[in-house]
């Protein structure tokens, strides 16, 4: 019983730690600043658990907004090129989701954000080991 709680301790323990330790990217979209959250650094095969926080040109919240994040990694030698795409859910004041990745290597993630009809957008670039 005693090692079932220790061990439990230290799940709980090391997962807090990954999440502390986990990537933190900040970027502008259009008028807008993105802070992109990856729960892994570095990424790892697999679910990653992702949280964009998104703040407008006052540095208030923004909550009214639809967040998708597309990732690929382009055509390889064996391999076609891979898209996939991940619609964020509102969670408070941050988006949250899950991006999968099939393979490790470099991938290429846009952040889209729609808003009052409007698209802006923004990248970057992880490497999934
Ligand atoms: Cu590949």
């Amino acid at each position: 019983m005693r090692k079932i709680v220790v061990f439990t301790l230290v799940l709980l323990l090391s997962a807090g730690i990954v999440w502390a330790k986990g990537y933190e990217i900040q970027k502008k979209a259009g008028e807008l600043s993105v802070v992109v959250k990856m729960e892994s650094s570095p990424a790892v095969l697999g679910d990653n658990g992702v949280v964009v926080t998104v703040k407008d040109a006052a540095g208030k919240e923004v909550t009214d907004a639809g967040v998708k994040l597309e990732y690929s990694m382009p055509a390889m030698p064996g391999m076609p090129a891979m898209n996939y795409g991940a619609v964020l859910a509102l969670n408070k004041n941050v988006y949250q989701g899950k991006l999968n990745f099939s393979m490790s290597g470099p991938w290429n993630v846009v952040v889209k954000i729609v808003r009052g009809g409007k698209t802006v957008s923004t990248k970057f670039s992880v490497d999934v080991q």
